[in-house]
């Protein structure tokens, strides 16, 4: 039996659409929850909503729906909650609702339960209240003394309300903070025990009556639960906790890790443990705050109008690329400034440049030279050392930082081995090497198989933060399931000898910069989702061609040798095509713009052979290579027509 892990990410308030800034703490979870299966545990990750309050239901009163309604909506209709966790990949184990019928019924036990034991009394909550918005506020919640809603006058006023005795807790929490590793990064604990713990602990008002979107106190109908007793216990429920609906309570309590915002901690870290020990429960393991992303120096909130949408830069780039850039860029436990610049270069430096040029280098080596499969090599050459070294023993230092949700230290640690084997390649000059592969080519094999070896294991190491391109990566590296397991990380010489890559797409285009941002203004103006791309096509030509004036066209499928750009041009690139005949034909085509050399060497495309042959920049081009042609924002677009790789050399289309 594997060992359980339960991870959880804060449950979010649907009151508006989610931003990156959500995106990004749950992306963390996810990542956390793929690196804990892909070591063997049993992985529980929690996730989900928090739809009581009365900001809730002021904001479904404004739009005239009900509160009910209201939620619905932004959590399970178009491009809601479920939708934008679907798009970044998000491997949620369960997705709890605070308006589930379950977890209103345990909270209303929860409740009950600790008012029998005594730590929940009736009183009076002493505060601030609108007539027009009929609301109470709290003297900090005020703007400026007045209603924060309308703006208005309030006056003093008293609710009948029930308290949870958390000064009893002070001390255990106080011990809890400053003797154990419960609260983490270490720096928040100074904050939590000099700001709200030292001054004195007050107790907590957990029920109201001013507002009704809440879940009752099943004793006192007039009052609701206070939302954070509510929210916090979503972390048990949802394991089962006082319901029937679910039953894995006793695997998984207590959590292993609750990832949460720096402004709930104290939520998190002085009220939660002390409803734990009320109901003499055992306490999460657990708490880390991490920091906040912020825009423009400030954090990302709807009412300040920041707000950077996880959809269109996830449909723009890829959510892959979105992922990655969240964690390789801004340290977890501290803030971090977002901005496009910062996200179009890590992808441009680090997937275009250092990981997707190792992949597409190496792979079309082996094409070139071994036709795909490595023959046998020479092992263990002297230079070879380091970076065999270097890569057999990177599982250790990931785990190390991972293991302290240090998530921007494990990718430097997979980029430094990366960036050796970049080094690597020109140290070897395999095509030195591979203009003689009768002579070298044990030399040459084993030079190759050390950087298909490399970028599998930091293939398997960067899957749980990327996991679909790293799928895609490992497949064109030709290893099977058997290479892609934690074990393997750490085993060099784990894919077979004679190993067979696979080509496929550029998994890491490079983004041109300043396109790309005044796409994203574009896009930003239009306020909502990226606007389809406009597409404009050639004129449909009119005039009938005769059968045998077509057939005379002699179209055949070629294989790509060799690319290479062509000096001084900025759009020819220089074909050398295995089109069956025995001998090698050169075609230029005009395509430089929209792909890199090396990334089409082994592809299958179609070409017209019967053209006389035309001279470009001193060159012969005996044919034409076909693309597929359009305009797109008004900038043509050309696309090479890729055919199966199964398709013989030389295969007549017609
Ligand atoms: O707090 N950068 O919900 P919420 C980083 N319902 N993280 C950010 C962020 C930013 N710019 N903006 C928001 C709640 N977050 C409660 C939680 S748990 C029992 C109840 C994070 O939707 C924020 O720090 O306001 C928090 O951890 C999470 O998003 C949910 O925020």
């Amino acid at each position: 039996m594997s060992k359980p892990f339960y991870i959880t990410t804060p449950i979010y308030y649907p009151s508006n659409k989610l931003h990156i800034g959500h995106a990004y703490c749950t992306v963390a979870t996810d990542v956390m929850a793929r690196y804990k299966r892909l070591q063997g545990y049993d992985v529980m990750f929690l996730t989900g909503t928090d739809e009581h309050g009365q900001k809730i239901e002021s904001k479904a009163a404004e739009a005239g729906v009900t509160p009910q309604q209201f939620v619905d909506d932004i959590v399970t209709g178009p491009r809601g909650v479920l939708d934008l966790w679907k798009l970044m990949d998000i491997s949620y184990d369960r997705f709890i609702r605070t308006t589930d019928p379950y977890h209103v019924q345990a909270i209303q036990r929860i409740f009950r339960a600790m008012y029998d034991k005594g730590d929940i009394y009736k009183g009076t909550y002493v505060g601030k209240y609108c007539t027009p918005c009929e609301s109470f506020w709290t003297d900090s919640q005020l703007k400026d003394g007045c209603c924060p809603d309308c703006g208005g006058s309030v006056q003093d006023a008293q609710e009948e309300a029930y308290f949870f005795r958390l000064s009893k807790y002070a001390k255990p929490i106080q011990d809890l903070l400053e003797n154990t590793d419960f609260l983490q990064p270490r720096s928040r604990v100074h904050e939590m025990v000099n700001n709200f713990i030292k001054p004195g602990l007050e107790d907590l008002c957990v029920s109201r009556t001013s507002f009704t979107w809440g879940i009752p106190v099943d004793f006192d109908p007039g009052h609701v639960v206070y939302v954070w007793v509510d929210a916090l216990f979503n972390y048990m429920t949802a394991l089962g906790y006082q319901n029937d609906q679910y039953h894995d309570y006793e695997t998984y309590w207590p959590a292993d890790v609750h990832f949460v915002g720096k402004e709930i901690v104290r939520f998190h870290s002085i009220i939660w443990p002390a409803f734990c020990m009320s109901l003499g429960l055992p306490l999460p393991k657990k708490v880390y705050g991490h920091g906040w992303l912020l825009l423009d120096g400030g954090k990302m909130s709807k009412s300040k109008g920041n707000v950077v949408d996880p959809y269109i830069l996830a449909e723009r780039f890829g959510v892959d690329a979105l992922r990655f850039f969240l964690l390789r860029t801004f340290p977890f436990g501290s803030d971090g400034s977002f901005s496009n610049e910062a996200l179009i270069q890590t992808i441009n430096v680090d997937l275009a440049n250092d990981l997707g040029n190792l992949l597409s280098r190496t792979t079309a080596m082996v094409m070139k030279y071994f036709g795909g499969t490595l023959p046998p090599q020479r092992r263990a050459d002297g230079a070879d050392g380091e970076l065999v070294a270097l890569a057999s023993s990177l599982r250790g230092r990931y785990e190390e930082q991972m293991e302290k949700f240090a998530f921007q230290n494990a990718i430097a640690q997979v980029f430094s081995v990366i960036q050796r084997a970049n080094k690597y390649i020109d140290e070897t000059a395999p095509w030195a090497l591979g203009k003689d592969v009768a002579a070298n080519g044990p030399r040459l094999a084993s030079v190759l198989y050390n950087l298909l070896e490399t970028a599998r294991v930091c293939g398997v190491l960067l899957t749980p933060f990327m996991p679909g391109s790293m799928e895609k990566l490992l497949d064109q590296l030709g290893a099977g399931p058997e290479c892609r397991t934690w074990d393997s990380a750490a085993v060099w010489g784990s894919l077979p000898a004679q190993v067979q890559v696979k080509r496929g797409e550029n998994l890491f285009p490079r983004v041109d910069m300043e396109q790309a941002l005044a796409q994203l203004e574009r896009d930003r103006q239009a306020g909502a989702a990226p606007a389809e791309p406009q597409v404009e096509l050639e004129p449909y030509l009119e005039q009938p061609v005769d059968f045998d004036t077509f057939c005379r066209s002699d179209l055949r499928a070629v294989k790509v040798k060799d690319c290479q750009a062509v000096k001084k041009s900025k759009k020819l690139l220089r074909f050398t095509l295995d089109d069956g005949s025995g001998t090698d034909r050169q075609i230029l085509s005009g395509i430089a713009q929209y792909y890199q050399p090396e990334q089409l060497v082994g592809k299958t495309v179609a070409a017209i052979l019967n053209l006389p042959p035309r001279r470009m920049m001193g060159l012969d081009s005996c044919g034409m290579l076909l693309s597929a042609v359009h305009k797109e924002d008004g900038e043509e677009r050309l696309h090479l027509m890729l055919l199966d790789d199964a398709i013989p050399a030389g295969a007549k289309i017609c």
